[in-house]
């Protein structure tokens, strides 16, 4: 009986990278590329910004409003929890999730403000287990030039609006760099993300389709 049931599940894929490192370029992608196999998916994300939690979580990224560390890291998980039962259920029914960032977001970027790991990663705990994560891998460095040079086109475009959301700093890039490795464990894959888009397409098409061989179909709990 639970083979049955497990034989139906849908994957729990998720992207995790840097500020800018090409997530939702990707997971867009990647969407179309399992709708085209005939595969029923989804491509979620997280902040979920629709949420009235979501909406709090965005007027703080925005710099439009101030909270304590500790209350914000609480709000992204909140926002995951509060998706957790329909999350569920879609799995349950059958249908693949791609999502775009999830609880290492959380842990990763929390701790490089200072606070403490295991802090972080306690709220996580009991949220469905990603089957994949895809860690779109490129140097903070890179990912400054591009954030600085996406902020210079916007302030030629629209005046201010320079630097983007809180995070994209190099020193706090580096960090959160450092955070996500600690968080590595078998289910995750390391892509190259430095490369042209298509070809990082190419690269998360062969490991979502070998991995989906090997999945193992049962309710993981997140660790
Ligand atoms: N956060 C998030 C937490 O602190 N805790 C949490 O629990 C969670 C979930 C917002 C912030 O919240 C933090 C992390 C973040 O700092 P967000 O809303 O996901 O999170 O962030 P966004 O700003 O939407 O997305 P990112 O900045 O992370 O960008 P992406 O999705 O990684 O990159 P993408 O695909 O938008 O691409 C960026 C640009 O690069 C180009 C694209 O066309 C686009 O212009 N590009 C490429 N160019 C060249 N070569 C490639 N291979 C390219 N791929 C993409
Ligand atoms: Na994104």
């Amino acid at each position: 009986e639970n083979n049955q049931k497990s034989d139906s599940r849908g994957a729990l894929i998720v992207l995790e990278g840097l500020d800018r490192s090409g997530k939702t370029s990707q997971s867009c992608r990647l969407l179309s590329y399992l709708e085209g196999l005939g595969h029923p998916v989804e491509s979620w994300r997280f902040p979920d910004r629709n949420t009235g939690v979501g909406q709090m979580i965005s007027a703080y990224l925005a710099n439009k409003s101030q909270l304590d560390d500790h209350a914000i890291h609480l709000l992204f998980s909140a926002n995951r929890w509060e998706k957790r039962s329909l999350m569920e259920s879609k799995l349950r029914s059958g249908t693949t999730l791609i999502v775009d960032r999830y609880s290492f977001s959380g842990v990763a970027f929390s701790s490089a403000k200072g606070l403490d790991f295991e802090w972080c990663k306690a709220p996580e705990m009991g949220l469905p287990a990603p089957d994949l994560v895809l860690y779109l891998e490129i140097p903070p460095e890179v990912i400054c030039s591009i954030i600085m040079f996406v902020g210079e086109i916007r302030k030629a475009a629209e005046r201010g609006g320079y630097g983007g959301e809180r995070y994209e700093q190099l020193e706090f890039q580096k960090k959160v760099a450092r955070s996500y490795q600690m968080l590595y464990d078998a289910s995750w894959k390391a892509i190259d993300a430095g490369l042209p888009i298509e070809d990082v397409e190419k690269q998360l098409r062969e490991m979502v389709i070998w991995r989906s061989q090997t999945f193992d179909l049962k309710f993981l709990v997140l660790g």
